[in-house]
């Protein structure tokens, strides 16, 4: 039984996960960097260990300094959270070696999901649809060349070892196509020490569909449906939604089982993540297993009203699954907006550093996984992410109309954040329709980027400025005479109250 568990991760997903421990009482752990020691992770846990300088390669990704500190802990689970070591095959079997319950899947389901041919051929052989391309390396360039001639460009050339967007080309210029696949070769081998590459068939304004699914050792599988995570900008995601617009019932039910036949096929424990392309016409394809708990679950968990974190708890403990596919509902809809210390107005810099005030929204149907507070210094090095902002409604309407108040009462000042940006995101008339895929942020840039347009918020602030700048005014030109006359010790303030010169807004 776990009974204490060390989170090796920092920021929200930290907090978030101890959370959950802390309600189903289990003991918990923090590890923190130089930069961290204020962090807040460190003060929720119960117990919080210092692990190493600042950047991530000192710190949070250093193994052999985390086990050891699970060991001196007495924690006898690992949870990785997101980014970091979620997804590092060798940590998971320093964990199994060290009899340190690893809370996610098996380094063999995480090293094959990982290598992105690998998980094709897995996913071919389970009868997965699967992107139109190569099944194995590209060896051969005269035989990548008659591939092509089949398949027809555009084509995409991926990393084996890439994935999230990393080391992928597009092609679609036959003349192109051997000297992208040695560029592609060449990038990949310094990028991540492995040059295969393959081709798949460009599919064009995508989707990004992805099914969140729980599987326990005992062979239950089961789907909780997907999550629309199409804008995106970078290959960042920005905002995610559930359900999809334009995901059918029917459509639900078919990639449902073949993202519980994907996990099988992958031998999966945990909880983890299909990703799929869906095309114009809703064919969908495999595109990656991401085997970890993923950014935005917490739509997930709105929509079908579990907790993901215990599931992953629940499942590391050997238990069994405690709803089957049948009992899965998803109840109205969710948003997830990701709050980052960026300027939209600087090609989205990264803007870290000191948070002179924070307000966060709250109320019905909202819920924040942050981590930042007042006074908090935002550190340069990791993702500035400053929370996820999650608001629920009974249909998608409310939950934009939701997201829409929440971000109007946000406030953040020190720190430039992208909330203005995905405020304009929200009043997007494509996106308000559902009708966006995964250009819809450089489609829409003209509206997105404009230098001449402010939300309520942004007029209030304007509004406010000048206000105080006609009030000091006045009162610039009224004190002299009232000092003048009144010797009474009455303040210039009192004198212009009693004018009623009230600031109307
Ligand atoms: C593709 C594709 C079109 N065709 N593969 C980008 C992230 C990585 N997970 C895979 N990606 C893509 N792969 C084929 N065969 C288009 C993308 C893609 C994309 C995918 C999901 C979300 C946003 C995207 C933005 C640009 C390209």
């Amino acid at each position: 039984m776990i009974n204490k568990v060390l989170v090796a991760n920092r920021g929200e997903i930290a907090v978030r996960v101890m959370r959950s421990c802390r309600e189903m009482g289990i003991k918990t752990v923090a590890v923190f960097s130089d930069a961290d020691r204020t962090s807040f992770h460190v003060r929720y846990a119960d117990e919080a260990y210092h692990i190493g300088s600042s950047p991530s390669s000192e710190s949070y990704l250093n193994i052999n300094r985390i086990i050891e500190t699970a060991r001196r802990a007495g924690a006898d689970a690992i949870h990785p959270g997101y980014g970091f070591l979620s997804e590092n095959a060798d940590f998971a079997r320093r964990c199994s070696e060290e009899k340190i319950v690893f809370i996610g899947p098996s380094e063999h389901s995480i090293s094959a999901m990982g290598d992105k041919l690998t998980a094709r051929e897995k996913m071919m052989d389970a009868g997965v649809p699967v992107v139109p391309g190569t099944k194995e390396g590209i060896k051969d360039e005269k035989a990548a060349l008659t591939l092509i001639k089949d398949i027809g460009l555009p084509i995409m050339i991926k990393a084996s070892a890439g994935g999230g967007g990393k080391g992928m080309r597009l092609v679609t210029d036959e003349r192109d196509v051997l000297s992208s696949l040695r560029a592609a070769k060449s990038e990949a081998l310094s990028a991540f020490g492995n040059d295969s590459v393959y081709i798949e068939k460009y599919v064009e304004s995508p989707h990004h569909i992805e099914f969140q699914i729980l599987a326990d050792q005992h062979g239950n599988v089961i789907h909780l449906c997907e999550r629309e995570c199409s804008v995106q900008r970078r290959h960042q995601k920005v905002i995610e939604e559930t359900p999809s617009p334009i995901v059918t019932a029917e459509l639900r039910e078919r990639m449902g089982q073949d993202a519980v036949a994907a996990a099988r096929a992958a031998n999966y424990v945990g909880a983890g993540t299909i990703e799929f392309l869906v095309d114009k016409n809703r064919n969908y394809y495999f595109l990656e297993m991401n085997t970890r708990l993923q950014v935005e679950h917490p739509i997930t968990e709105w929509v079908i009203g579990i907790d993901l974190v215990k599931e992953q708890i629940r499942i590391a403990n050997g238990e069994r699954l405690n709803l089957q596919q049948s009992d899965v509902r998803q109840t109205g809809h969710s948003i997830e907006c990701r709050i980052y210390a960026e300027d939209p107005e600087n090609n989205f810099m990264p803007s870290p550093g000191l948070v002179k005030h924070i307000t966060q929204p709250s109320g019905l149907g909202i819920r924040i996984d942050g981590y930042v507070y007042e006074g908090y210094e935002i550190p340069i090095y990791y993702d500035p992410l400053i929370s996820k902002l999650i608001t629920w409604g009974i249909n998608r309407d409310e939950a934009i109309a939701r997201m829409r108040r929440a971000l109007y009462e946000y406030r953040i000042t020190g720190v430039q954040t992208s909330i203005s940006f995905l405020e304009r995101i929200m009043n997007t008339p494509d996106f308000i329709r559902g009708e966006y895929d995964t250009h819809f942020i450089e489609k829409n840039k003209e509206i997105l980027m404009s230098k001449d347009t402010y939300s309520l918020k942004e007029f209030e602030d304007i509004a406010l400025i000048a206000a105080i700048f006609d009030y000091t005014q006045k009162l610039q030109k009224i004190q002299p005479l009232e000092l003048v006359n009144n010797g009474n010790g009455n303040s210039a303030w009192k004198a212009y109250g009693r004018k009623k010169a009230v600031i109307r807004i």
